[in-house]
């Protein structure tokens, strides 16, 4: 039976949390800290370590299901997490003072990790704000040289994180999609 392992990853309050435990089949694990120091927060725990879920494939694989923190004090556990990992998922807030920079901040951290995987993006909080749109990332990826999946997403909604997941299983083995 094969095992694959996928890493989220993004922005403090992008949804990496959030997307685990919603797409997860069995009860995620968390490691939530309470965020008092984040005055700025809406929210009152982010992630300290990691959260783990996995999916189970129609198929008998497996797809361990990996976020990382957002804070960038607990970035030493980016490179441990993405070890033997297949693909990134990359949450993005778009309701953050700038998305483009989280953009290009994740790519830059993410770089070697990518350039061997592949990487798949879900915008969420598109609810509450609506700009930059899709296709504005869409362009903005295109300047960057890269082309990869972009949806919005509403972590909170298990059928927006599938899709997510099932693009970047994709574009990474089309044959892994259809045995789900
Ligand atoms: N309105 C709205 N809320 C969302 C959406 N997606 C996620 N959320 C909420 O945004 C918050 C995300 O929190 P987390 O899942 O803890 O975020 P995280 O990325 O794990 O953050 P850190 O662990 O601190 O890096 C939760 O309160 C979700 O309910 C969305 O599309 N729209
Ligand atoms: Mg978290």
């Amino acid at each position: 039976m094969s095992h694959y392992k996928i890493i989220f990853t993004g922005p403090v309050g992008a949804g990496k949390t959030t997307a685990i435990s919603s797409i997860s089949d069995v009860p995620p694990v968390k490691t939530d800290a309470s965020a008092s120091d984040m005055t700025k927060s809406k929210k009152q725990a982010t992630t300290v370590a990691m959260d783990y879920g996995v999916i189970n494939l129609a198929s008998g694989e497996k797809i361990h299901l990996y976020g990382t923190p957002g804070q960038e004090r607990f970035d030493f556990m980016w490179d441990i997490l993405v070890n033997g990992g297949i693909g990134l998922v990359l949450l993005l807030d778009n309701t953050r003072a700038d998305p483009f920079q989280d953009l290009r901040f994740f790519l830059k951290a993410f770089d070697k990790f990518i350039n061997g995987s592949s990487v798949a993006i879900g915008v969420t909080q598109m609810d509450l704000s609506a700009t930059p749109t899709i296709d504005d990332y869409h362009l903005q990826l295109k300047a960057l040289g890269i082309k990869p999946p972009v949806f919005a997403v509403d972590a909170r909604v298990r059928d927006d994180v599938s899709i997510l997941v099932q693009s970047l299983l994709y574009s990474l083995d089309p044959g892994l999609e259809e045995a789900q």
